[in-house]
């Protein structure tokens, strides 16, 4: 099922996160990051996974963010292709330190993909084409997906959404949870029962579905008021991380 998990791997927060990627030019305080990651890390192990723990990277300011330079899928991991330059060395270092977790390492090697851009439901895969996912990248991440056994999509972010899931997460095997304008995607409405959050709570759209909690940002009354009624919530507050445009899933690989 697809929001079982046993483990996650997680990086520790770096000082140089202030100068990380930030549409609105904002600056996160080390400190209150740190703050927040660790409840990030106590939630995740409260939903029973184990924590791979990685050591920050000065020298990547967004490197917190492992979900976009690696994906999992059953025993395997693909090392993707981060488009921004800063980011994309991040898939060196990242490849050397989890290649002992896995059976399988596979690389995407032309074009961009980030992981961020991809949801993915049991073996089924969707790819959001975005400003940091081109075609090349998710043509080639879907030959690697599909010799893997699985089956892919490939739609499109809208546009002004950083990457697919910064605005959607799986809640079931058939259910998406979604902001309004994710749920203007004819691929979702036609092959997902989606629960849309209103207008303005587009943050808890990116929740975590983790074995038998829903992680939920902090802050969100309405999405916690239709959420709660059916699954177990935790909030963790993720204010200072979201200046520079990440939310709950890009900070954890899970598997
Ligand atoms: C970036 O722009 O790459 C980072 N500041 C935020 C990455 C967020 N990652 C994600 O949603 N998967």
């Amino acid at each position: 099922m697809t929001y079982r998990f046993k483990n996650a791997i997680i990086r520790k927060p770096n000082k140089s996160i202030q100068n990380g990627l930030s549409s609105q030019n904002l600056h996160p305080q080390y400190e209150i990051v740190i703050e927040e990651h660790s409840n990030y890390v106590k939630a995740m192990e409260e939903a029973g996974l184990k924590i791979n723990l990685l050591e920050p990277l000065e020298e990547y300011p967004d490197s917190i963010f492992v979900e976009d330079p690696a994906l999992t899928y059953k025993n395997s991991v693909i090392i993707l292709n981060p488009f921004d330059p800063s980011r994309n060395g991040e898939r060196d270092i990242i490849k050397e330190e989890i290649k002992h977790l896995f059976d399988n390492m596979l690389f995407v090697e032309d074009g961009f993909v980030e992981g961020g851009d991809i949801l993915n439901i049991n073996s089924h895969f969707i790819i959001g084409l975005s400003d940091r996912t081109n075609k090349l990248g998710a043509d080639n991440l879907s030959i690697i997906l599909k010799k893997l056994g699985a089956t892919v999509e490939i739609c499109k972010t809208p546009y002004d959404i950083l990457h697919f899931k910064s605005e959607c997460s799986v809640l079931n095997d058939d259910t998406i949870l979604v902001s309004n304008k994710m749920a203007q995607l004819d691929y979702l409405k036609s092959n997902y029962n989606l629960i849309e959050l209103p207008i303005g709570e587009e943050g808890a759209a990116n929740s975590l579905k983790i074995n038998e909690k829903l992680i939920l940002p902090y802050g969100f009354i309405k999405a916690e008021e239709i959420l709660s009624k059916k699954f177990n919530v935790v909030k963790v507050k993720v204010d200072e991380i979201s200046k520079v445009d990440a939310g709950l899933s890009c900070m954890s690989l899970r598997w």
